[in-house]
């Protein structure tokens, strides 16, 4: 209900376990391991067009060039395919290349700049072949990935034949360089009898460790890949830091040396895959209030050449065009196009934004068909409480959207804004001043993997006898701050201060068969883990406890042990029961009925002395999932986490430029393990996404080379660009039972809130233009809102 819902206060948060390594400069990378004598510089060779027939690669003169000492190319590669969903990838392509940017080779050299000499003595003579540049053509010459999935209720095509009003329209997605502060790395070690240490920046070690074990023709047991933190990641190093790490493995093992490949950010940008460009048609019906009766809507994607992760974010994106609306009548087909560019990959929110840009933008075009507010069709349109199910069927629990949406209204002053801003547009109108926009959108994001098996993770918790305790997980620290909320969790459950916690490095020699650190459900997975792995360590430790309690402590191990005078602790069944007996709590194990105490680090060395085990390995897996992918019905998600957000902007009318005046945000994330951490999930996601929305431009020149690979040339937002105002805030909600201690996952939903920017725009755009429905693409650039704003200026061009 909505006057329930109140907002969390901060009762103090641990702060990031790398805080103090970054500010003062120590915090460790891929790059910043020391160099090793006779380690070797990787650099990459990659075609300069979109799709052509390489006629010659000639490295003999490059090897010649003093310093330069070895090249890898198709042909030293054991299996030269990999791809996270299809395997339809080489990782050095052979006669065709399919994208600018796709590496043919790699060159490998003792210094820098002999290794920058050697790559400008590479010859390549290429021909060109035609190229797939846009979803219109990919469409008309049927270049697909994976079949077209549908995902449907109810009859649509009677459902708008009935509506009373119709709409059609396509929307425009670009997509978006991922932009992490650290490039792509690796740097692979030679290690006895053919053994490879692979230290990668990735998000999915795991696979990383796959991919080079099969391109050098290793079993999985003779690679290990280590990931001890990520300067960013964002989706962008889940499938994607494979190959790099192969690359580099590649040149090890045929030179016996150490090799580092850490990418420049041009090349970076120019090799590595985006968000998915999205193009969607849609027909939507409704009533004369504005209550949505049908949408039938069509995505096609921009997949790149290969198909990566594209067909599970398709889904995704199918999965998340309802949002927070019920459509009684809904179907979504979904097809990925095979073009000619980088193969397109994760990126916060993974389908999920090109879903929800989707039903939002509608929300604003029934609004001006119906002469409402936007927000009055929101609130129609969404989801009630405890009634609806999703169009796949699965019901929505802990559903907080309808008090969301009440409580920002009134915490941000909507109304009364809304009025000012018409009186200010108005006025603009007549005066040459600079239109304002005013726009409410929401998020329910989908949390689990879609894919069913990922949803597994394993935790493996070590207590050391002075009471420090060592964690190591398959989640991946990139920043978001997973390696704190699970520390804070083991803490919390051996009732230890978060400084006697350690994460540990992930590396795949402790934790195997894991997930990518992905689909924001590092903590949920991983959290849920090492909690089960502390259990098992505190049954046994409780069960010491209780046996402690009746032997006088002179006869406890430490004052005895070296002399076997007494006889040992066995423990037998109490170790099912003690746990119920027994508290942690304070440094302290203390039995609740007697309050016989006994510290810690005590108990721990008695425990070590008996010969008891004070390791354990937690392997967690997520309940409850059932979604049928060929039906495209059932539970794809564990829960939802939520939120509302509300964007003011305004335009400069004579150059395009937007300036976000203020951004209101609230969201539900259950029971946050880490408040400050959270928020800075959602304030970073937030304006990440503004970036996608406003500034960040894509540009390929004529042979599909992206020509914007840099930051002059590509505009993420800056400190200049926060909203004027900004308050975000996060409600209480205790009502999430079905995740590790109530919490919900916060990594990649606040992103989605970044629509409110866009469609605040399209406000101001639309009341500028007496109210028509009128599309804008994403990104907003300043060229795009000035064309759509006077469409009369530009009809010569
Ligand atoms: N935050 C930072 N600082 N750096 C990142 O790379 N990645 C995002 C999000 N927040 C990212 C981030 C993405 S794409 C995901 S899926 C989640 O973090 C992954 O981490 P989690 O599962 O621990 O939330
Ligand atoms: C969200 C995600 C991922 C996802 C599904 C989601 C993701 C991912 C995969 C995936 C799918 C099939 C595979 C595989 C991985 O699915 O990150 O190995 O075979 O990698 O809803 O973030
Ligand atoms: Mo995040 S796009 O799931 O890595």
């Amino acid at each position: 209900m909505a006057d329930s819902l109140h907002t969390l206060k901060d009762s103090g948060s641990a702060s990031h376990d790398s805080s103090w390594t970054h500010v003062t400069g120590r915090s460790e990378y891929v790059d910043d391991r020391p160099l090793l004598k006779h380690e070797l510089w990787c650099g990459l060779v990659f075609s300069p067009y979109a799709h052509a027939k390489m006629k010659t690669l000639n490295l003999n003169f490059a090897l010649k060039v003093p310093g330069v000492v070895a090249a890898v190319t198709a042909q030293d590669v054991v299996h030269n395919h990999w791809g996270t969903i299809f395997q339809d990838q080489p990782i050095l392509a052979t006669e065709e290349v399919q994208y600018a940017g796709e590496v043919v080779a790699v060159l490998a050299a003792e210094t820098k700049s002999a290794l920058a000499e050697g790559l400008r003595a590479v010859e390549v003579k290429w021909e060109k072949l035609p190229a797939i540049k846009t979803i219109d053509e990919a469409i008309t010459q049927k270049s697909f990935i994976g079949e077209q999935r549908t995902i449907a209720r109810g009859n649509v095509e009677e459902a708008l034949k009935n509506s009373p009003h119709k709409l059609k329209g396509v929307v425009q997605i670009q997509g978006a360089d991922h932009f992490y502060l650290e490039s792509q790395a690796a740097v692979v070690y030679p290690k006895e009898d053919g053994q490879l240490e692979v230290h990668s920046s990735t998000q999915h070690p795991t696979e990383t460790q796959h991919v080079v074990a099969k391109a050098c023709g290793l079993a999985f047991k003779d690679v290990v890949c280590i990931a001890k933190r990520l300067g960013g990641g964002f989706g962008g190093k889940e499938s994607q830091a494979a190959p790099i790490a192969a690359y580099a493995a590649l040149i090890s093992q045929k030179t016996g040396r150490p090799a580092r490949l850490v990418l420049t950010k041009d090349d970076d940008m120019i090799i590595t895959g985006k968000r998915n460009p999205f193009q969607i048609h849609y027909e939507v019906g409704f009533t004369s209030e504005g209550k949505l009766m049908a949408l039938d809507a069509q995505l096609f994607s921009d997949g790149g050449a290969y198909a990566d992760l594209s067909t599970a974010i398709m889904e995704r994106a199918m999965l998340h065009s309802d949002n927070a609306y019920y459509v009684a009548h809904m179907r979504v087909k979904g097809q990925v196009c095979k073009l000619n560019y980088h193969p397109h990959t994760a990126f916060r929110g993974f389908g999920g934004p090109k879903g929800v840009a989707l039903i939002e933008s509608i929300m604003e075009d029934i609004a001006r068909a119906t002469q409402k507010d936007a927000l009055d069709i929101r609130k129609l349109n969404c989801y009630k409480p405890g009634e609806d199910t999703t169009h796949y069927g699965q019901a929505l629990e802990n559903n907080l959207l309808p008090g969301l949406f009440e409580k920002l209204e009134n915490d941000c002053d909507y109304r009364a804004r809304r009025t000012e801003i018409q009186k200010w547009n108005q006025k603009a109108l007549l005066e040459s001043g600079n239109p304002r926009g005013l726009s409410l959108t929401a998020v329910k994001f989908g949390i689990s993997f879609t894919t069913k098996f990922l949803n597994q993770g394993n935790a493996l918790v070590i207590v050391h006898t002075d009471g420090s305790v060592q964690v190591s997980t398959g989640a991946v620290e990139m920043g978001q701050g997973v390696n704190t909320r699970i520390a804070t969790i083991v803490a919390e459950e051996l009732g230890l201060p978060i400084s006697s916690v350690r994460m540990m490095p992930t590396t795949t020699e402790k934790n195997a068969n894991t997930s990518p650190t992905a689909a924001s459900s590092g903590t949920d997975i991983n959290g849920a883990a090492a909690q089960k792995a502390c259990l098992e360590i505190k049954k046994r430790l409780a069960a010491l406890a209780l046996r402690l309690e009746t032997i006088p402590k002179e006869s406890w191990a430490y004052k005895t042990a070296g002399l076997g005078t007494m006889p040992e602790v066995v423990l037998g069944n109490d170790i099912e029961t003690a746990l119920s007996e027994v508290s942690f709590h304070n440094s302290h194990v203390q039995i609740r009925k007697t309050s016989f105490s006994i510290p810690f680090v005590e108990l721990v060395r008695e425990a070590y002395l008996n010969r008891i085990s004070l390791s354990e390995y937690g392997h967690f897996r997520i309940p409850h999932l059932g979604f049928d992918k060929i039906k495209g019905q059932g539970r794809a998600f564990l829960y939802f986490t939520q939120g509302v957000a509300a964007s003011e902007v305004e335009i400069d009318r004579w150059t395009g430029e937007v300036k976000v005046r203020r951004v209101d945000i609230l969201m539900d994330l259950g029971r946050p393990i880490n408040y400050g951490l959270d928020l800075g999930q959602v304030t970073g996601g937030f304006i990440q996404g503004m970036g996608w929305v406003t500034t960040e431009n894509l540009v390929y020149n004529d042979d599909g080379f992206l020509l914007s690979h840099s930051p002059s040339t590509y505009k993420i937002p800056s400190i200049q660009d926060t909203p004027r105002i900004f308050n975000a805030n996060l409600v209480h909600n205790d009502g999430n039972t079905v995740n590790v201690k109530g919490t919900k996952a916060v990594g990649e939903p606040p992103l989605l809130l970044c629509l409110s920017v866009w469609t605040a725009i399209r406000d101001a755009i639309m009341s500028f233009r007496g109210n028509q429905v009128i599309p804008l693409a994403i990104p907003a650039t300043a060229e795009r809102v000035l064309r759509a704003l006077s469409p009369e200026d530009f009809s010569s061009l």
